[in-house]
């Protein structure tokens, strides 16, 4: 098996350490970084979003793959220009007002991240007001909310409308999810889409962002 592949590998498994230390050998060899990215570590991170949702793999597995995949990013980082960096597009990230459960947010954030997304993370109670700075600070092309709470979900709506108010709606994708969340809902609010999952949300913001 080729070094790329090894190196896949090991962030299929989650081992860090391992991704670590065979991401080292490869630079020391003198491997492209690009390459080692797209051919290695995202290529693991790949496989692991399908195999998440075929229900294959489940959240703890799937965060160990995230970590094995960011520590070997981390690393080839600095040998990369920041123009030559893989990136699928800016989404900014948060878990809506009121609301502090952010295991569901920090999964989609990293399957994105993996997919060579950047990712802004506003954190977790995100009001309305804080969404549109950070639209207006960092421009991206979308906007993912999470909430979990029934009673925090119409957030989602009140961003929506603040974002409309500012003349920014058309400007964003945005999406939504969580585990009260559904399309019917999303429709309902004017999201550009739900996703049920991580992977999901991934392929929801490649399609839209395309
Ligand atoms: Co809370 N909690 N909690 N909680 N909590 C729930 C959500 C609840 C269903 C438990 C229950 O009663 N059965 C219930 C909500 C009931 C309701 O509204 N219908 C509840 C409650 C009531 C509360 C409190 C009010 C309890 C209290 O204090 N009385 C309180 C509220 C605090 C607040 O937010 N203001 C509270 C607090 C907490 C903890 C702090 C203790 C902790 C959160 C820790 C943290 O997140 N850092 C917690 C937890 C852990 C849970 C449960 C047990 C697990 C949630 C979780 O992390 N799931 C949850 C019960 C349950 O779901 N079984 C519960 C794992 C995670 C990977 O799944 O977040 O659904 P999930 O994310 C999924 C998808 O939903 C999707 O992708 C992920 C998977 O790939 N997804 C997105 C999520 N965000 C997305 C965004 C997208 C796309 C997809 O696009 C942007």
């Amino acid at each position: 098996m080729s070094d790329f592949n090894n190196l896949a590998e090991l962030v299929i498994k989650g081992d860090y350490a391992g991704a670590q230390s065979l991401t080292q050998k490869m630079i020391d060899n003198g491997s492209d970084p690009l390459e080692i990215i797209n051919q290695g570590l995202m290529a693991g991170m790949n496989v692991v979003g399908v195999r998440f949702k075929a229900g294959d793999m489940y959240v703890p597995e799937v965060m160990m793959s995230a970590k094995a995949m960011s520590k070997g990013i981390e690393m080839v980082k600095p040998l990369i220009a920041e123009k030559d960096m893989p990136t699928a597009g800016k989404v900014l990230i948060g878990t809506v007002k009121g609301d502090l459960h952010d295991i569901g947010k920090n999964l989609v954030l990293m399957m994105m991240e993996s997919a060579g997304f950047e990712m802004i993370d506003l954190g977790v109670d995100i009001d309305p007001d804080t969404f549109v700075k950070a639209v207006k600070e960092h421009k991206p092309q979308a906007i993912g909310m999470s909430a979990l709470l029934t009673t925090t979900m119409l957030s989602m709506k009140d961003t929506i409308e603040a974002l409309k108010e500012e003349g920014l709606r058309d400007s964003v994708k945005i999406i939504v999810g969580g585990a009260p969340i559904s399309q019917g809902f999303a429709d309902e609010i004017g999201a550009d889409g739900y996703a049920p999952d991580a992977a999901a949300a991934t392929d929801l913001c490649k399609g839209l962002i395309a």
